[in-house]
């Protein structure tokens, strides 16, 4: 065993209080009404109310914002203020179309805001970059379709990278993901590689799993939950009322969180009249501890040292003994290295006091029923695959998986991430059989594993990949290491971006560079073979179809599916098995190709589509089937107790880097400047500090700054014009906004076994 690595910056975490503030400020509330209606007022009318009404419900639209669950028995209104502020966003009656595009240079369009950028509206025709002019300028369907093709054909298959962000529905991203591996290659990052990756690699591993094992059954029974660097009041609104319930029944819920996130201390639940008029907020967690960021894995060997000494007290009680012994591998050797773990390293790591540990404990000790829920704030660290299984340890320890009421759910970023993936969107073979290849269509697949968005990153810069077609997403935004790759992006022979509206990214064209306009969910798909659903798996692994009924922004527009389909056809040589023609005319046809290359998963899929609630796709795991080479759930030994990298260089002077978001954006959209739940509002361009730490430093309240990353690799990455703005944190960390601080992290600074960049935990200093 390595030696633990020790945290820098002198805290005492005695200060802390541990008992919750009654906020007035809750999340929910009158504050997500009033943004609902002045959306509304601006741009929406009695279409977008209609639309609104229909999300989320069977036969409806899915919500083109987050992953969360749709409930089987959905409220009046099933859907959160960010989910109506995607939905409107979409429904924009704006146009970037080529007037838009004749009247604006890149080189002038890159001087204004992001936000200003896709309030030009919805992309309307396809757009060729012409050099000369500077400009977008529009092409027909079959041009593009054509030149890309040949661009595509003329490549080694290996030089071309096929991303997708986690929007487009399953069929389109089956087909695309098809498409590559027909072409030749794997190289099919996803912008999970930038989120949950952590969770696809690590849960594999340790309990033969890529995804979370509990259902909304889970959530409805467990006596306990714990959450790691998840906000739920934020990112994933509609679990908030899933929250209230289980508080309500009397599930503990325990947070751990460097930020006192609002909506994971109180909540006003926007449907109820009671509570919107007179009853209090209801707490949700009973306990919320303010941890060192990457302290997880030291808070969870306290948890666990505290277990232990529960069951050496009255043997038999606390451990599940005959679930460790039938279920799992290497319990003998973790607990061995947990005993030999020391308080004081277990505390200086964390942040916080052994008596909160044990307080904390002593609540996961008395539920029958844990569930453990995590989000960035564990995937995002160097060490993020031993938050994951320390939280594993900690669940098999109690026999807390595969058993109703408990388990491990991470909570999905992006509406279909998750089923996209599930549907081989991945760079391994194992994302899409190969004897499915073969036998349904004759191909014989790459074997060679193809880029996950790091790799894709480190070949634009060294010039390996050629020709990048991006399936929704800015990833020149969304990227770490920001600068160095808006600068190599240009040399691409080929970039294609398939979108809704304008971004960043598309003002950074290839050699070669189209903008293809598609449709969103929202949007009616109308195909040869009539009006088209198409489907997603959410966070709980229930698949549900979603038909888009809003006007599609013009006649040139064409579906995703059908984009992905014909540039396949213009790209391979004749195959009488790829129907891309027929699959773009019907989608069932694509659908049933998915239930014949996961049958484990999509058995009856055209019949279960509009399952409510969605279809459950199944876990092994959660049926105690352990899919890991052993057979086995394994317990993972810690070998060091800070998930950030164990030595920096310059570490002695760093402070730590967070990157958030506020629930005004959704990733790289911005919709406004208001941080209503963390109370921040009209700029983003903030570092928010501890106040001990701003007089320590010796700065004040509003003075800009500039952050300097303090990785030593001959590379000077610094954002400036930050004002220092004084915030809750735990001292010796900062926090700020993605993707304001992106050039700030390297590409090099990743999870170790996933490759996730580390957006939680990158060392900073401070210049004035
Ligand atoms: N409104 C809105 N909703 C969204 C998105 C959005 O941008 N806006 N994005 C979507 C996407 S793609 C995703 S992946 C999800 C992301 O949703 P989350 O998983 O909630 O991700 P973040 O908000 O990035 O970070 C979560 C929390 O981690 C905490 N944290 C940081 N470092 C640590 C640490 O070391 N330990 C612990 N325990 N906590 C830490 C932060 O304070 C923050 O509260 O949200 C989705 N939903
Ligand atoms: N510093 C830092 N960086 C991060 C993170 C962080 O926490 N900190 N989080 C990371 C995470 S979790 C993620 S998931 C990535 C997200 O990275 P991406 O997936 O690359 O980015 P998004 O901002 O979600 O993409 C927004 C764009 O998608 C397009 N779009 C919207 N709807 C549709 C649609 O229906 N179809 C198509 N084709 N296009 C559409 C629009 O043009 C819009 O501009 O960012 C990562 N980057
Ligand atoms: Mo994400």
């Amino acid at each position: 065993m390595t030696t633990p690595s020790t945290a820098t910056t002198p805290f005492d975490p005695t200060g802390q209080d541990p008992a919750l503030p009654h906020d007035t400020h809750a999340a929910g509330g009158w504050g997500s009404v009033q943004s609902v209606a002045g959306l509304l007022r601006e741009g929406g009318g009695t279409r977008a109310a209609a639309m609104l009404r229909s999300l989320n419900k069977p036969r409806g639209v899915m919500c083109p914002s987050c992953a969360w669950a749709k409930s089987a028995k959905p409220h009046a209104f099933e859907f959160c203020d960010n989910g109506a502020k995607a939905t409107l966003w979409e429904l924009d009656p704006n146009r970037a179309d080529a007037d838009f595009f004749a009247g604006h240079s890149l080189t002038e369009l890159r001087m204004w805001h992001d936000h200003d950028l896709e309030k030009a509206g919805r992309l309307t025709t396809p757009l060729r970059y012409d050099a000369a002019t500077d400009r977008y300028v529009p092409v027909a369907w079959d041009t593009a379709i054509a030149e890309i093709g040949a661009e595509l054909r003329a490549m080694d298959p290996e030089q071309a990278v096929f991303y997708a962000s986690g929007h487009a529905g399953l069929e389109a991203a089956y087909l695309y993901a098809l498409f590559a591996r027909a072409m030749g290659h794997q190289n099919l990052p996803q912008s999970s590689n930038m989120c949950h990756e952590t969770t696809s690699v690590n849960l594999k591993s340790m309990l033969g799993t890529p995804v979370g094992t509990c259902t909304m059954e889970d959530l409805e029974s467990a006596d306990a939950m714990f959450f790691f660097g998840q906000n739920t009041g934020s990112n994933s609104p509609r679990f908030m009322h899933t929250l209230k319930a289980a508080v309500q029944r009397g599930c503990r819920i325990v947070t751990f969180n460097p930020v006192r996130e609002r909506g994971l201390i109180s909540f006003v639940d926007p449907q109820s009249v009671a509570q919107m008029t007179v009853a209090p907020a209801t707490d949700i967690s009973e306990k919320y501890y303010q941890l060192r960021p990457g302290g997880d894995i030291a808070v969870m060997a306290g948890l666990m040292k505290c277990v232990l000494a529960a069951e050496d007290a009255a043997p038999g009680t606390v451990l599940d003994h005959a679930f460790i012994a039938e279920h799992t591998e290497g319990f003998d050797a973790t607990v061995a290295a947990v005993r030999a773990l020391a308080w004081s390293d277990i505390t200086r790591n964390a942040g916080l006091t052994q008596p909160m540990i044990e307080e904390a404990a002593a609540i996961w000790i008395g539920a029958k029923r844990v569930i453990g829920v995590y989000g960035m704030g564990l995937t995002q660290h160097v060490n993020g695959w031993l938050n994951l299984g320390m939280l594993c340890n900690l669940l098999l320890m109690g026999g807390h998986m595969g058993r109703m009421g408990t388990g491990i759910s991470p909570v999905r970023g992006h509406s279909n991430v998750q089923g996209q993936r599930t549907v081989g969107v991945g760079e391994k073979s194992s994302h899409m059989p190969a004897d499915k290849l073969r036998s349904l269509f004759g191909i014989e697949p790459p074997t060679k594993d193809g880029m996950n968005a790091v790799q894709m990153c480190e070949g634009i810069v060294d010039g390996r990949v050629k020709g990048l077609v991006m399936l929704g997403g800015n990833l020149v935004r969304a990227l770490p290491d920001r600068e160095r790759m808006e600068a190599a992006w240009p040399a691409l022979r080929l970039t294609v971006s398939i979108a809704t509206k304008p971004n960043r990214t598309h003002l950074t064209p290839g050699k070669i560079a189209y903008l293809l306009p598609c449709l969103g969910r929202t949007d009616e798909d109308v195909q040869a073979t009539g009006k088209q659903a198409v489907s997603m798996e959410d966070s709980l692994s229930h698949i549900s179809g979603s038909i888009g009924t809003a006007p599609p922004p013009g006649p040139q527009v064409w579906s995703e599916t059908a984009i992905v389909a014909r540039l396949a056809a213009a790209t391979l040589d004749p195959n009488p098995a790829l129907k891309w023609d027929a699959w773009a005319g019907d989608y069932d046809l694509i659908r049933n190709l998915i239930e014949l290359t996961y049958p484990q998963y999509f058995a009856r899929f055209n019949d279960r589509l509009f399952t409510p609630g969605g279809f459950y796709r199944g876990n092994p795991a959660r049926d105690r089937r352990w899919e890991t080479p052993s057979g086995r759930a394994q317990f993972t030994v810690p070998t060091t107790l800070s998930a950030l990298e164990a030595e920096l260089p310059q570490a002695g002077a760093a402070l730590t880097l967070i990157t958030l978001r506020s629930h005004d954006q959704f990733n790289t959209t911005i919709y406004g400047f208001s941080d209503r739940l963390r109370g921040l509002s009209g700029s983003r361009e903030i570092v928010l500090i501890s106040p001990t730490d701003i007089a320590r430093l010796g700065l004040r309240d509003g003075q800009k700054v500039t952050l300097v990353c303090a990785v030593d690799d001959g590379i000077d990455r610094r954002v400036g014009d930050l004002a220092v703005t004084a915030y809750d944190l735990p001292p010796g960390c900062v926090a700020g906004y993605y993707p304001e601080l992106n050039p700030l992290v390297p590409l090099s600074h990743h999870e170790e076994r996933s490759a996730t960049p580390a957006y939680k935990g990158t060392p900073v200093r401070i210049e004035v």
